[in-house]
């Protein structure tokens, strides 16, 4: 561990309270300058760390900065050793894993930002990801595990986040198939699944799961056409520093689900979380647009549908609206 790491993990123990300059460098066996040196780069990293003379450095109880050493310790120990890199701002940490997957990024891999400012949505569609509010992650799988079944991929993730949220939120999530995560009917996270194919073979070389997810972001710092649609898990100042923490669960759960898909009960938990089964719905498949009632969720992720003219319907894929009653 270098200074810095050392500094960062005793502040991190005693967040809120003061720790002298002289007591840090006894602590550490080294100078009081380099413990000045290491303070002053975590402030640069964006650590909000107060300094008062005669009582010392102070951790900020809402400093809240993605960190490796902050994330590692709540991984199970089978995933402690995987790659983690975290970037203050990318394009979109979906196509950072891409180019991760060229240089033989390895299963498990997770890439995450602090900012995304291209983060992408399915269909070409637009992401917000603004900065130091949010998870914007991405973890490669490497088909070594019959996961070439994307569906059932996004299906199994959407449970693992729904889970990973009851840990730290009192509300519970809701599904709306296929990809994205409601509380109190606003849209809190979006999946997108992306395969990497090998031409030659045909084959699926690697899958990258791009998880979305407002974790802190306040209703009105999101854009006009969002206004009302999307919101957070936390909506106050309760969970301002969880996001680390909420990181390593979501990776727990995400990779123990995916790496065994063929154990289908997760779609239980699915079924139960689902925003649209039971409803009527309406939905949009080779551009033209179909009635009917939302009945099952198949052990394929696919959404089963009773059309309104009696016949019965898979969907793989697809824009699902819950349709308004007229009263
Ligand atoms: C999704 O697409 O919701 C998938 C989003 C996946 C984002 C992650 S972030 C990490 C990784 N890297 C990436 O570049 N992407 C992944 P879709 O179902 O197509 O929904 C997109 C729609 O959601 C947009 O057209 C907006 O209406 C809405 N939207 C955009 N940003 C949002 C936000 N921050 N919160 C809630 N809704 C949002």
């Amino acid at each position: 561990m270098t200074v810095k790491n050392e500094v960062l993990h005793i502040l991190e123990n005693n967040r809120g309270s003061n720790i002298s300059g002289q007591d840090l460098a006894s602590l550490l066996q080294v100078s009081r300058t380099s413990i000045w040196k290491a303070i002053n780069s975590l402030k640069l990293e964006g650590y909000i760390i107060g300094a008062t003379s005669n009582k010392g450095y102070s951790l900020s109880i809402s400093s809240d900065v993605l960190s490796v050493e902050d994330i590692r310790p709540f991984l199970k120990e089978e995933y402690k050793d995987i790659p983690i890199s975290i970037y203050k701002t990318l394009t979109s940490t979906n196509t950072e894993a891409k180019m991760a997957i060229l240089q033989n990024a390895k299963h498990g891999a997770v890439i995450l930002s602090e900012e995304q400012t291209k983060g992408r949505g399915r269909l070409g569609r637009d992401f917000f990801s603004p900065p130091q509010s949010g998870i914007y992650m991405s973890i490669i799988l490497k088909p070594h595990l019959n996961i070439a079944n994307s569906l059932l991929v996004t299906t199994a993730t959407a449970v693992a986040v729904c889970l990973s949220i009851d840990k730290f939120s009192k509300e519970s999530p809701q599904i709306k198939w296929v990809n994205d995560i409601y509380i109190e009917n606003k849209k809190v996270c979006g999946i997108l699944t992306e395969a990497v194919t090998d031409f030659e073979s045909g084959t699926v070389e690697s899958v990258i799961i791009g998880i979305g997810l407002n974790v802190k972001t306040k209703e009105n710092s999101f854009p006009e056409e969002l206004q009302g649609i999307a919101g957070s898990i936390f909506n106050t100042d309760e969970g301002f520093n969880t996001r680390n923490q909420l990181s390593a669960e979501i990776i727990n759960k995400v990779l123990s689900i995916c790496e065994s898909l063929e154990d289908r009960t997760f779609l239980e938990i699915y079924k139960e979380r689902s925003m649209i089964l039971g409803q009527d719905i309406i939905f949009k498949k080779n551009n033209e647009w179909f009635e009917g009632f939302a009945q099952d969720i198949d052990e394929n992720g696919g959404l089963v549908v009773l059309l309104n003219n009696g016949q019965r319907a898979v969907l793989q894929s697809g824009e699902v609206s819950i349709r308004k009653k007229n009263n």
